[in-house]
């Protein structure tokens, strides 16, 4: 590595450089440069009269449908035409530099892989992989680029080409069990790492929230980049507060 690491701690510096495992765990504000609205700022139009939480449930899948699929077409929709920003290539080629490095995220989208990165662990699921609601079936994308849905739009859930039930998201809502294989790589990364870097992720979501902790409570380094605070930065070793997109570069070059 070059020293250009421009305002990026020599502590920092010098952990990265010794670190021999590395995790990346990341949020939505990883993908908030690539024009991804966050979680918490994903609503408007009809939906404004939620909290993303509280769409983001089977109760509301099951009692508005078409409100609920309507806006997870419109965040297909918006995934489809983002492309990975500076944040993403940088942890992409972060990967190059370091023995082993693990990418944890709890974004639905694919811009990790799009920048790169391998092996991602994709807590929350994703938006381009929806199954049916009843049989699990997996189920194929209507329409692999489709109009941007306009904000607010219902739209009913297609059929299960298996038994007819209504085809729901391939993520994780508020309630359910993570995956079990990518829980447990995250789980077992965080463990054993000797850095972890937290970026864009307001920390409040459980048990992905638990990861930061884990690596601290077994030594790591932890490293926190977000504009905001969060409530990891009181534990944090470091705390970046600026855009990941402008930060990960410097901390990579
Ligand atoms: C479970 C997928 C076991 C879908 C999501 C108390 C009461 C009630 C419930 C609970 C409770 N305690 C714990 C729970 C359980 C609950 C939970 O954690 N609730 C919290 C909120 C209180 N968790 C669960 O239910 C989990 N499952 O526990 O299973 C179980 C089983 C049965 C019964 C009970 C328990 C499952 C949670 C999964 C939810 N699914 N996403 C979808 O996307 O629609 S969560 C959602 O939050 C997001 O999608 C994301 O995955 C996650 C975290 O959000 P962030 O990524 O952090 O995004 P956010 O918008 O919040 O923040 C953005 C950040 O970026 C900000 O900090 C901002 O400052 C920063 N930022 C902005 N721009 C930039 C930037 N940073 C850097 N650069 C920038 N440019
Ligand atoms: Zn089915």
């Amino acid at each position: 590595m070059k020293n250009t690491h421009h305002d990026i701690p020599p502590a920092l510096v010098q952990a990265l450089h010794a670190a021999q495992r590395v995790v990346v765990f990341t949020g939505a504000g990883v993908s908030a440069e690539s024009g991804i609205a966050t979680f918490r700022d994903a609503l408007t139009g009809l939906w404004s009269r939620f909290d993303a939480q509280a769409l983001a449930t089977p109760e509301a899948f099951r009692a508005h449908p078409d409100i609920v699929w309507g806006w997870y077409e419109w965040r297909r929709a918006q995934a489809l035409r983002a492309t990975p920003n500076a944040a993403h290539h940088a942890i992409a080629e972060l990967a190059r530099h370091v023995p082993e490095l693990t990418v944890v995220t709890q974004n639905v989208d694919d811009l990790h892989e799009r920048a790169g990165s391998t092996g991602v662990a994709h807590l929350h699921g994703s938006l381009h992989a929806p199954r049916c609601s009843a049989c699990a079936a997996p189920q194929t994308c209507a329409n692999e680029a489709p109009d941007e849905p306009g904000e607010g739009r219902r739209i009913p859930p297609p059929a299960c080409t298996v038994c007819g039930a209504p085809v729901r998201p391939g993520v994780v809502w508020f309630g359910e069990s993570l995956p079990g294989d990518a829980w447990s790589a995250a789980l077992r990364a965080a463990e054993q790492c000797d850095l972890l870097f937290s970026i864009g992720t307001s920390a409040l979501v459980y048990p992905a929230a638990e990861l930061p902790q884990r690596a601290l409570a077994a030594g790591a380094t932890v490293v926190q980049i977000n504009p905001a605070v969060t409530p990891l930065d009181k534990q944090a070793h470091c705390n970046l507060h600026g855009l990941a997109a402008d930060v990960m570069p410097r901390v990579v070059a």
